[in-house]
């Protein structure tokens, strides 16, 4: 397992790995949410000979798309090309995409949960950690790569659904009809989200990010009850990791009181709510990630500059700001306008946390 990096002190840390530690960066990092994927050309084209399964189960072919997007703009981190239902392919449910998760065989009783049964990342999924072994060795070391996974809850509604769906309401329905199994099936998922987020880390990926896409279905007392212990008792297990820990409660800003007491470095904040106000409740000890609106790449230059500025308003002009979208980049972007994004954040930042040079 990796240590944590010796030129901390140094503040010779890569710019995303010192933001996610708090620390004054170069310039404030860069990376976008699905920043390997449909809206660049080269994707595509490998997409038209490969299924998406087959390309996250082939090594050579997850660690070509995952650099795909590190070769064409000056990112500061790589993800993992995977998905978040990837490590649930050991559970033998029948998991296909279409283009999201669809599983042949969902989980719907108490009997569904107790015949589960969960492998070792090494053993279920061992394609994944060699494609994170692969990326390690090719990466620059100024460009570390993000291992992930998906948040318990956020499974769960996979898992329960079938398929994704705007209410996930069988999901929520199994929740207030079985508290008990689906408390169960929440800590099946946490263990076996220790396990392959352990996994990534030893294979080389230099920090973590939990995906919790359906928080926000939650109302406070739920997200309480059944998803935060879950969180918790992973982030838990990742501080000795040595990496720095993520986490995405998409559409959470009536959860982030909750959020604040989680042991994470960083939260990520979608595109709803204003950073600064995120700062305010998260408070100085953990880092903010995010959160223009995915739709301002779609405005005209200016007005695009203009909502980035905005977005590093928001975050201030002390440490702990990583930049990313509110949520993952849409298909129709134009791959021009990341270009600009990220050589706009890149300038108006640069060293401005070092030595607080007027913008
Ligand atoms: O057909 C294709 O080309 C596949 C489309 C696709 C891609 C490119 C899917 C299916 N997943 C992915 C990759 C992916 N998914 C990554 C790779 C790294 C990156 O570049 O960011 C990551 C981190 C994910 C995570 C993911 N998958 C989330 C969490 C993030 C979020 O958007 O909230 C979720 C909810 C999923 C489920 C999923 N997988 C794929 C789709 C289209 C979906 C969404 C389905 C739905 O809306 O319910």
């Amino acid at each position: 397992m990796k240590q944590p990096d010796p030129h901390s002190a140094t503040g010779d840390l890569p710019p995303f790995l010192a933001a996610c530690r708090l620390q004054p960066a170069a310039h404030t990092p860069v990376w976008i949410m699905r920043q390997a994927g449909r809206y660049l050309p080269e994707y595509r084209a490998l997409r038209e000979r490969h299924s998406f399964l087959e390309m996250m189960r082939t090594p050579e072919l997850a660690t070509e798309v995952t650099l795909q997007p590190v070769r064409r703009f000056p990112l500061d981190a790589a993800i993992l090309f995977a998905d978040i239902m990837t490590p649930l392919d050991g559970l033998g449910l029948g998991l296909d995409f279409a283009p999201g998760p669809v599983l042949e065989r969902p989980v719907r009783s108490r009997a569904d949960v107790e015949a589960l049964r969960w492998r070792p990342a090494e053993e279920a999924v061992p394609h994944v950690l060699e494609t994170v072994r692969a990326l390690a060795g090719e990466l620059p070391e100024r460009t570390p790569l993000i291992g992930f996974a998906g948040a318990p809850w956020t499974l769960f509604c996979y898992l329960v659904e079938g398929r994704g769906s705007k209410s996930f309401i069988t999901a929520k329905a199994f929740l207030h009809a079985e508290p008990e199994a689906s408390r169960q099936l929440l800590e099946l998922l946490a263990d076996l989200t220790i396990d392959y987020a352990r996994a990534q880390v030893g294979a080389g990926a230099r920090a973590l990010m939990l995906f919790d896409s359906w928080a926000g279905l939650l109302g406070p007392d739920d997200y309480r009850r059944f998803a935060l212990p879950a969180v918790r008792r992973i982030l838990e297990a990742l501080s000795s990791s040595g990496v720095p820990r993520i986490y995405f409660p998409n559409q959470g800003a009536t959860l982030l009181e909750d959020v604040a007491g989680l042991p994470v470095e960083v939260v990520g904040i979608d595109w709803r709510l204003p950073l600064s106000r995120a700062r305010r409740v998260l408070g100085p000890q953990i880092g903010v990630q995010g959160n223009l609106d995915p739709a301002a790449l779609f405005a005209p230059e200016a007005a695009l500059r203009e909502a980035i500025d905005q977005v590093l308003e928001e975050a201030g002009s002390g440490p702990g700001h990583v930049f990313n979208l509110g949520h993952g980049i849409e298909r129709e972007t134009d791959p021009a306008k990341v270009a600009l994004l990220i050589d706009h954040v890149h300038a108006r930042t640069a060293r401005r946390t070092l030595r607080e040079v007027p913008a």
